[in-house]
């Protein structure tokens, strides 16, 4: 890495990229694509006729009608391959039985408890179609939506595919949200059947689902039936005529369904995403774009060998990474998926090792929040197991710090796996930047290049593309098939959100920089972009640049108003295992800080803490941060996973903390 020296360079950037990365890793010696990509080829060939490019991917699902037509693009909306008929069910399960490989297992399943299920593609089309005949029976018509609020267990995925199978919009609502989450996310698309479960498990006690599901329909204008799974066997209220078991419900349904024709736009599903304000935005996704662009990111990123490997996504399929990666992407890839309902930590820090290690895992795509996770656990943890199956990893989710990307290719990855990391968001639908692993060089902390048939620069506050390099706002200037067609309900909002910021542009809402050979690498969220006397500095790099200390695990910094210098950085920082805050440390962390980046990125102060605030699906709240920082009225905390984070941090904060506040000399 590099040094102060380096501090001036993007000066006239909107965002300065201080951290200099000199690590380079080429594909693996040894490592042979079953893909065959071992070049830039195919990001060539794409970039020649991207709609060419994509049609060609779109031919390899199964369509009832083939479509004529590519893209149609009246700016903010696409449609894709829109004469084009398809069901999506049918091309992540029948088509593969039908090739013969009903007796492939689709889902490795595994209970918190250690229960588990192995589900075969000829069974998950039984389980489907059951299920699926379940909700013609409880009125459910092509169109209608249809709330899910379940565990991690096989009938989620049997719901989501089951809706697909009749052409009904499923709304996946991630089962650790509250009544009033889901009662607000029923209320705004009309939901008219939830399928829900008794209770969950979570870490080795119940989170009752079904009392907070009661209460969330309580007052619904629009559910008439709630469909109930025994997962846990709690006991729990039935209403008459409106409640049904799952077990009497529906293995008494004939194991035939006939797959509705659905149009290669017609509504696939909703899934809302929580942005920092207002009300959540139901994401709507469409059927023949989202599957195209879900398959080709699957198998080209993770290489997939669909007939030997055992791929897992430990992500939960309650947020977009479980939707395309668990279930869309590698069902209609016809892959062997592990499937998990806990924790990493839940009974023992070993967990993810001790699965991988089962099964024989070939590929884990998980996040950096776990990656750092096992970082300050400790590497005995996976050093226990047997993890030479791995053939490629994956992060997704935050910008992965350069050594916690390190730690996963050396520790996990045994030194032999490509690492992809993978930019992408709920809107983008799949995977946007992000290595080919038999192709791209990488570098620790970069997503690389766009994949093929995908384009996206970054921009400056007027719009203009910033050279390269060069940091600024991160945006799409092309169409892509997975993209968002609209939020539901509000066409205003979705322009708004997404396109009134750059003329013609999707903007991402995300900050980056791009190398001098063009990599990106992504700053983080623009709204947590700090301004230090003038300079425009990502919360990414001075967290990267703690995490590269060696007693580090996690670290988040933020801008706190400050008299003299516009925003004072503030560090948040949690140690790893066997190190100690306390003041000496913090103050060789701080000079850690001005020697790996630049002085300008020195925090002004350092707290240590055990945990950070983060949202449910691990990302870290900054937001929250500020307003301890700068003792403000706490934000919209719905979102929080654990709100005894944030008084534990607040209490030590605003009390002076033990363990290392500096002084304001940076
Ligand atoms: C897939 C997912 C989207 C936001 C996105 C960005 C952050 C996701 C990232 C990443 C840096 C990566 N993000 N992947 N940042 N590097 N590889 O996470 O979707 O929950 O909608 O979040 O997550 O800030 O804008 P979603």
């Amino acid at each position: 890495m590099g040094g102060a020296d380096m501090a001036g360079d993007g000066a006239g950037d909107a965002i300065e990229g201080l951290l200099v990365e000199e690590r380079r890793f080429p594909p693996p010696e040894g490592f042979v694509p079953y893909s065959g990509i071992t070049d830039s080829a195919l990001h060539e060939a794409a970039e020649r006729d991207p709609e060419a490019f994509w049609a060609d991917k779109a031919r390899e699902l199964t369509w009832m009608t083939p479509f004529t037509e590519v893209l149609d693009w009246q700016p903010p909306f696409a449609r894709w391959f829109a004469d084009g008929t398809l069901n999506a069910s049918v091309n992540c399960i029948d088509r593969h039985v039908e090739a013969g490989h009903g007796d492939r297992v689709a889902f490795h399943w595994e209970g918190e408890p250690g229960d588990t299920r192995t589900i075969t593609y000829a069974e998950l089309l039984d389980d489907v179609s059951r299920a699926a005949n379940a909700l013609l029976a409880l009125g459910v018509e092509r169109g209608d939506r249809v709330a899910i609020y379940l565990p991690m267990i096989p009938e989620l995925a049997v719901t989501m595919l089951a809706c697909a199978r009749i052409g009904a919009v499923h709304s996946v609502v991630f089962g650790g949200f509250s009544a009033n989450a889901l009662h607000e996310r029923i209320e705004d698309s009309a939901c008219r059947v939830l399928v829900t479960a008794d209770a969950a498990h979570r870490r080795g006690s119940t989170f009752p689902l079904k009392q907070q599901a009661d209460e969330a329909v309580e007052h619904s204008a629009s559910i008439e039936h709630v469909l109930v799974v025994r997962r846990t066997g709690e006991d729990i209220t039935m209403r008459d005529g409106r409640d049904h078991w799952w077990h009497d419900l529906v293995p008494a349904q004939s194991a035939a369904c006939p797959p509705a024709e659905m149009g290669a736009e017609d509504l696939l599903f909703l899934l809302y995403t929580s942005g920092t304000t207002g009300r959540p935005k139901g994401i709507m996704h469409s059927t023949g774009g989202y599957l195209t662009q879900a398959s080709f990111t699957h198998r080209s990123v993770f290489d997939l060998d669909a007939e030997h490997d055992v791929y897992w996504c430990a992500a939960d399929i309650g947020w977009v990474t479980g939707h395309t990666y668990i279930v869309y992407g590698p069902l209609a890839n016809g892959a062997t998926s592990v499937m998990f309902e806990g924790t990493p930590n839940f009974p023992r820090e070993d967990r993810f090792w001790e699965i991988v290690a089962r099964y024989g895992v070939t590929q884990l795509y998980t996040a950096p929040t776990a990656i750092r996770a096992f970082m300050k656990w400790g590497r005995e943890h996976p050093d226990g197991h047997d993890l030479s199956s791995l053939r490629v990893l994956g992060s997704v989710g935050e910008p992965i710090n350069p050594e916690a990307w390190m730690w996963y290719r050396d520790v996990i990855g045994g030194g032999r796996t490509p690492v992809v990391d993978t930019w992408w968001q709920t809107e983008t639908g799949a995977m946007m930047i992000a290595p080919l692993p038999g192709a791209t060089t990488t570098k620790p902390g970069s997503a690389t290049f766009p994949l093929p048939g995908i384009s996206a620069t970054i921009v400056d506050d007027r719009g203009e593309e910033v050279g390269v390099p060069g940091g600024g706002y991160l945006v799409i200037d092309r169409p892509w098939p997975a993209m968002l067609r609209g939020l539901w309900g509000d066409e205003a909002r979705y322009r708004d959100t997404y396109w009134s910021r750059f003329d013609g542009l999707y903007f991402a809402g995300d900050g980056a920089k791009r190398d001098a050979d063009g990599c990106f690498w992504l700053l983080g969220r623009v709204d947590d972009v700090m301004n230090v006397s003038g300079h425009r500095l990502s919360t990414t790099e001075v967290e990267s640049a703690l995490v590269s200390h060696p007693s580090v695990a996690e670290a988040a910094v933020i801008g706190r108003a400050d008299a003299i210098t516009g925003q004072a950085i503030a560090a948040f920082v949690t140690p790893r295992a066997g190190f100690v805050g306390d003041e000496r440390l913090a103050a060789e962390l701080r000079e850690h800080v001005a020697r790996m980046i630049s002085p300008i990125a020195k925090p002004a102060s350092l707290l240590f803490t055990a945990d950070l605030p983060k949202t449910r699906s691990g990302k870290i709240m900054r937001r929250l941060l500020r307003d301890i920082a700068e003792d403000q009225q706490l934000g919209d905390t719905t979102t929080l996973a654990d709100a005894d984070v944030v008084d534990a941090i607040k209490s030590r904060y605003l009390t002076g903390g033990s363990g290392g506040v500096g002084s304001d000399d940076a």
